[in-house]
């Protein structure tokens, strides 16, 4: 059975709750400025990761690494991301990867700025070595993350369409293709703001994590911003897609699941913000999410498949 690192809440009415030994990610071992808003995946027995890393000049870029605990990770090297025929991918920096396993093949999808910032998907095999896939959106454009699986023989692609810097409204879009090179048929699929009473989504929203499959359809845990005097304030929250058409919205909670509260998510390089951009679930519905923690590090929560759901509904 696939077991994945997970612990149980002391409190049983808890909808998530933190690892007490957060944030995971062990800066003084390394030489980086900041580690935060990085890729997990587990497979045979190993936990990979691909952390988004920003050296000491402040250049965000992507790095693999390993654990076999899902808590203590070795950092490996900055990935040279190549193109099937020998051509170097070149880009002014990267940054928020998610990784997806879409049918056996394994995918990171990520944002990089070339001629302003979009998403790029490269596939791996080994997660040491990765092959990008030919460009299939324009630029400007963050925050995406592919569905686990093909729905009516299409790949599904979750976007954040956005402007060159830091975006002031955004909202979430749903784009198709059969061969993960030519995009389409894009749907609106989520407003932030939209009860015009959530203010904690009052800028922006964006995808986290890879959709979760449940019985009653995907799972889609996604970041909200808030402005405040003080700067903007990331939460994430959960809605549920229709499982059969996900481009439907069947509930989207009116509340943040997880604001900023503990001093490593409200304080760092950038201040209040938890960002998730992984979750690992096993076959008792265990969710064991990983967030970036006030730009700085990476934080992990656990919660599980039916809380999920419950609290979707509830908050609907
Ligand atoms: C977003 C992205 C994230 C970052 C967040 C908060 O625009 O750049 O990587 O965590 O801002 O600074």
């Amino acid at each position: 059975m696939k077991k994945i690192f997970w612990l149980k809440s002391e409190n049983p009415e808890d909808y998530i709750w933190r690892f007490k030994n957060n944030p995971i990610t062990k800066l003084e071992e390394t030489d980086y400025w900041h580690i935060f808003n990085s890729a997990f995946i587990f497979k045979d027995g190993i936990y990979h990761a691909i952390f988004r890393v920003e050296d000491k000049g402040g250049c965000p870029i992507l790095i693999t690494g390993e654990s076999k605990d899902g808590i203590n990770f070795k950092y490996g090297k900055p990935i040279d991301f190549h193109y099937k025929d020998g051509r170097k991918f070149e880009f002014l920096y990267a940054y928020d990867p998610r990784f997806i396993e879409v049918e056996g093949r394994y995918f990171v999808v990520f944002c990089a700025d070339v001629n302003g910032p979009c998403i790029y998907i490269a596939e791996t095999k080994d997660f040491k070595n990765y092959t990008m896939l030919p460009s299939g959106f324009l630029p400007f454009n963050r925050n995406g993350v592919l569905f686990p699986e093909k729905i009516k023989g299409e790949y599904l692609m979750l976007s954040r369409p956005c402007s060159f810097s830091n975006t002031s409204s955004g909202d979430i879009y749903l784009s198709y293709s059969k061969d993960l090179v030519y995009w389409g048929n894009h749907k609106f699929l989520m407003k932030h703001f939209d009860t015009g009473r959530n203010f904690w989504e009052r800028i922006k929203i964006g995808a986290g994590p890879a959709p979760i499959k449940t019985k009653e359809g995907w799972l889609l845990i996604y970041h909200g911003v808030q402005a405040t005097c003080n700067g903007w304030t990331y939460s994430f929250s959960v809605a549920l897609l229709d499982l059969k058409d996900p481009s439907k919205v069947l509930y989207k909670a009116k509340r943040y699941l997880l604001t900023p509260e503990e001093d490593y998510e409200r304080v760092g390089f950038t201040n209040n913000v938890v960002f998730p951009t992984a979750s690992l679930v096993d076959e008792e519905g265990h969710v064991t999410i990983y967030y970036g923690c006030a730009d700085t590090h990476v934080g992990i929560a656990f919660t599980t498949i039916e809380k999920l759901l419950k609290f979707v509904k509830k908050y609907n």
